[in-house]
């Protein structure tokens, strides 16, 4: 009896690592992406990369132009960046197409505008 106790033990104690292995192994799983994002006075945005994995995503936008930009994905835009500033747009997309542009003005008719895409 004694013996069946102790591999019930030992079975709930290797039950226990399991789980919180297959935890730890999910959290390591909630990775983010950067891009950088230049937005320029040619009303044009530049993009280090135009997928990720979905999920996470942190945008570093950066205005090398004169004019002011912002930049608006998914429902969050950051603040009217002035000439040289950055601001850091932190999103979690889904898998899919999502559309960004430039909110000043006419800029993204201009084609301020793009689409990111989330794999
Ligand atoms: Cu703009």
């Amino acid at each position: 009896m004694k013996r069946i106790l102790f591999l019930l033990a030992l079975a709930a104690a290797v039950a226990t690592v399991t789980l919180l292995a297959v935890v730890q192994f999910a959290g390591a799983s909630t990775n983010s992406t950067t891009v950088r994002v230049t937005a320029k006075d040619t009303l044009k945005f530049v993009l280090s990369r135009k997928k990720a994995p979905h999920g996470k995503t942190i945008f570093k936008v950066t205005n090398v132009g004169r004019l002011r930009h912002d930049f608006k994905i998914a429902g969050k835009k950051t603040k009217l960046l002035a000439h040289n500033q950055t601001a850091t747009l932190t999103v979690t997309l889904t898998k899919g197409k999502h559309a960004y542009k430039c909110t000043v003005d006419s800029h993204a008719a201009a084609g301020m505008k793009g689409i990111f895409t989330s794999t």
